[in-house]
């Protein structure tokens, strides 16, 4: 069975909340959705899988016909968010139209969100709600049995939606998620020529990105993993991922996960592991500011972790207070001083916008930024998500007064302009502020010097500066 697990070309831009510069100029990480579902399947007898990415290759829609005219798979799986879910939607009516008998399966962010209304658009074969591993493979297998499976065998997949015959549209129960990550094969890694991405930021050419763990316990509520169960990776099994990257010649990695260090035990053992393992790589992660203390920051150091992400969002205690972040101002300050201590630089995610946020609160932030001196810094604009907590709530408060995700969801509209929450601010006003505040923070001397002193070779150096000019001249 031939499967096209395919990343599309970006051709419709969504504006996120992201300062729109660093955005488009993020460097292409692989795909870690896609990765994991194919490592679910690859065993398979008479599997032919690839992964297709459409952004690292350089391939355009036409490019993309030439391809699936050619090659005909049997299913296209795309990982939709919200965001991506128009360039997904392009490619799929090229492989309708070129191929098809192709099916065409649809997994991740928004198709989770919006079940009913992604299954509904003509093109979408299957869409899968959730974690992907074990739907898919149970997918996979009923086709493998037979080319278009009986309703009866589809409805049996849990997490699955798909449609019948006379094309009613059915999303089956959900599936329970999966309790021990251990028991994941690793991201199927084999499938991409991973040197081919690399980051802006990272100290060495090449950059693995992994995750160690899923969910998370606490409750911001602009965050889609609020209150989501938190499982997490032994350090045994993360170092057994470490470790074959390492004998590939890898010495840097990212830890995607949203938050690292949610579990003291398993941070201490695993950076003991890594240190007694003295493989002298490098890696950073993302963390909340209170989970982390002298000792946490101590072992991370000495196992190689030279940057922490860490979600400062406001220096306003009135506005981490209503966004639930369970955080104080004074954890951030100690979090901040402890990384510094151990030399381990810091980003800070800053947020403004956020409904009630005044004129000072952002003061507040500013001068909150130039007491904890982050190394690097990301200016988001609160944007109530789709279907998140905050969402629900600004609708029900009737601050938003009408479900414009839901819309959006239905009709695809290409020239969508994805709406801020400021009761206080306009779209314009707040894009300005997020410039002023990037551009005031990069264009400081201190952190200027520090950033040439940490560029390696004449290519990153090209990327940093290009960077820099765009911010300016922006
Ligand atoms: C890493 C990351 C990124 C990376 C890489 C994204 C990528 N392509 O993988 C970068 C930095 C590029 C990024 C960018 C953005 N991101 Co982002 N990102 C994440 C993060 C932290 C982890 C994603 C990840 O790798 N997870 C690990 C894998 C294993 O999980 P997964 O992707 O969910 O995949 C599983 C299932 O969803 C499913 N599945 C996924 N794909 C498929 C495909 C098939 C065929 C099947 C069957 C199943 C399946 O099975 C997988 C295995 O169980 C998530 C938060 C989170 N924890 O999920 C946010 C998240 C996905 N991002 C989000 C957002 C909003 C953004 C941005 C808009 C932010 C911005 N710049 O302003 C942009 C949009 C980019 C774009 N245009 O597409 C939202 C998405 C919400 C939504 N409704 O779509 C999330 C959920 C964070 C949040 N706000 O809560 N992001
Ligand atoms: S922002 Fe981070 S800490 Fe807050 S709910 Fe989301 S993942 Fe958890």
């Amino acid at each position: 069975m031939k499967i096209f697990l395919t990343v599309p070309p970006n051709i419709h831009y969504i504006e996120p909340y992201a300062y729109i510069e660093a955005d488009k100029s993020n460097t292409i990480r692989p795909c870690l959705g896609l990765l994991y579902v194919a490592a679910a399947v690859k065993d398979m007898p008479g599997m032919d899988i690839r992964i297709i990415d459409a952004n690292v290759d350089g391939l355009s829609l036409e490019d993309m016909e030439l391809l699936f005219t050619k090659e005909s798979p049997d299913m296209v799986g795309f990982s939709v968010l919200t965001f991506n879910l128009l360039n997904c939607m392009e490619v799929s009516k090229i492989i309708r139209r070129c191929s098809p008998q192709t099916k065409i399966c649809f997994g991740g962010w928004h198709p989770t969100l919006y079940p009913q209304e992604t299954l509904a658009f003509e093109f979408v074969d299957y869409i899968v709600v959730g974690e992907g591993e074990l739907t898919f493979r149970e997918l996979v297998k009923v086709h493998q049995d037979r080319k278009n499976p009986a309703t009866k065998e589809l409805a049996d997949i849990k997490g699955l939606g798909y449609k019948t015959s006379d094309g009613q549209t059915i999303i089956n129960p959900s599936r329970e998620v999966v309790k021990n990550l251990d028991e994941l094969p690793l991201p199927a890694y084999d499938l991409v020529d991973a040197t081919k991405y690399s980051h802006l930021l990272a100290c060495s050419g090449q950059v693995v990105n992994i995750m160690t763990s899923r969910g998370c316990p606490h409750r911001c509520v602009f965050c889609d993993l609020r209150r989501t169960p938190y499982r997490y990776r032994s350090p045994d099994n993360i170092l057994r991922e470490i470790l074959f990257w390492v004998e590939k010649g890898v010495c840097e990695f990212f830890i995607q996960d949203d938050n690292f260090t949610i579990n003291r035990k398993r941070t201490i053992e695993f950076c003991r592991l890594l240190t007694d393992a003295e493989l002298n790589i490098k890696y950073k992660i993302s963390s909340r500011v209170d989970c982390i203390d002298d000792e946490i920051s101590k072992h991370l150091r000495n196992s190689g972790c030279y940057r922490i992400y860490f979600g400062v969002e406001s220096g306003s205690q009135k506005i981490l207070d209503y966004l639930e972040k369970g955080i104080s101002i004074q954890n951030i300050k100690a979090a901040f001083q402890s990384a510094h201590k151990y030399d381990i630089d810091c980003c800070a995610y800053i947020m403004i916008g956020v409904p009630s946020e005044t004129d000072e609160d952002i003061r507040l932030t500013m001068r909150l930024i130039k007491d904890i001196k982050p190394n690097h810094l990301h200016c988001s604009i609160c944007t109530p998500m789709p279907r998140t907590y905050l969402y629900g709530k600004l609708m029900e408060d009737g601050v938003i007064t009408h479900d414009y995700w839901l819309d959006f969801a239905i009709n695809h509209d290409p020239s969508f302009k994805t709406p801020f929450a400021s009761q206080l601010f306009s779209a314009e006003e707040l894009r300005r502020m997020q410039n002023t505040i990037q551009k005031q923070f990069y264009l400081n001397p201190r952190i200027i010097l520090k950033e040439i002193l940490k560029t390696r070779g004449l290519k990153q150096f090209t990327a940093k500066a290009q960077m820099a000019l765009k911010m300016l001249f922006h």
